[in-house]
């Protein structure tokens, strides 16, 4: 029989996960993603699927990417600069980026580390997203997600020396009208984690408050962002227009 390649590709995820992730470690995994809000998995994909991820983003990126220099209202005014691929170009763009969001070995791999399901993201325009970070002062600001799960792959990024970590607040809320992310940063200790090229981390991105430290000088990070929502995502309506990431210019955006 001639597998298909999305089948070939479902056989590479499936039995990678069998030989990196033993079951007696899932609930410490499990254990520290309660905790923290974040967990790195890079051994979730062989090398090979990382490798290619990273082709595509290159390809995507070179062909639609768009700039963003804006600060967003919904989180306090912090700010939103970096390139971008949108999650309706990527979808439209990339049958091997779909392959890998809808491979069921890796959604039920991410499920028992999340203790619920995943369900595929509510918004089209949340799905994906590529961002390459590439001057000095880039960054993706303080915020929270609008749904539950991310997986982040950090297909490229500078030394930590350069910036580009991540920081977290675990166990916060998103009030789009009152965010008081500094009152958040006062009362709690924040957690920074640094990458190297080819890190995957997941994110319980509704409710640990995250930003990725400005870059120091010009330098290029390079992520992809699959995103799910959980069943109470399903009832959630966003009011407000803060889609920076989708359009060029959003309500909730301050341009100057
Ligand atoms: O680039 C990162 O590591 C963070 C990305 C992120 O927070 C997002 O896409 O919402
Ligand atoms: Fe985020």
């Amino acid at each position: 029989m001639v597998l298909s390649i999305s089948s070939q590709t479902e056989e590479k995820i499936s039995s990678n996960l069998v030989e990196k992730y033993s079951k007696k470690t899932l609930p410490f995994l499990s254990n520290q993603f309660k905790r923290e809000g974040v967990i790195k998995i890079p051994e979730v994909m062989p090398l090979e699927i990382r490798k290619s991820m990273k082709e595509e983003a290159l390809r995507l990126l070179e062909l639609y990417a768009e700039r963003r220099d804006l600060k967003l209202a919904t989180t306090g005014n912090t700010p939103r600069k970096m390139s971008v691929v949108t999650s309706e170009t990527i979808a439209a763009n990339s049958e091997f980026i779909n392959t890998i969001y809808r491979s069921k070995a890796l959604l039920s791999f991410l499920e028992a580390l999340a203790g619920e399901p995943l369900l595929p993201c509510p918004s089209k325009d949340e799905e994906f997203l590529i961002t390459r970070q590439e001057k000095s002062g880039d960054t993706h600001g303080w915020h929270w997600g609008d749904y539950r799960f991310a997986l982040i792959w950090i297909l490229e990024t500078p030394p930590t020396e350069y910036g580009g970590m991540l920081q977290c607040v675990p166990h916060t809320n998103w009030d789009k009208s009152n965010p008081k992310i500094h009152e958040y940063l006062c009362q709690n200790l924040i957690k920074t984690y640094g990458f190297v090229s080819g890190d995957i981390y997941f994110l319980k991105a509704d409710t640990t408050l995250h930003r990725t430290v400005p870059l120091n000088h010009d330098a290029i990070r390079i992520m992809i962002n699959m995103t799910w929502g959980c069943e109470d995502d399903l009832k959630k309506q966003m009011i407000t227009n803060d889609r920076w990431w989708a359009e060029k210019e959003v309500e909730a955006g301050v341009y100057s």
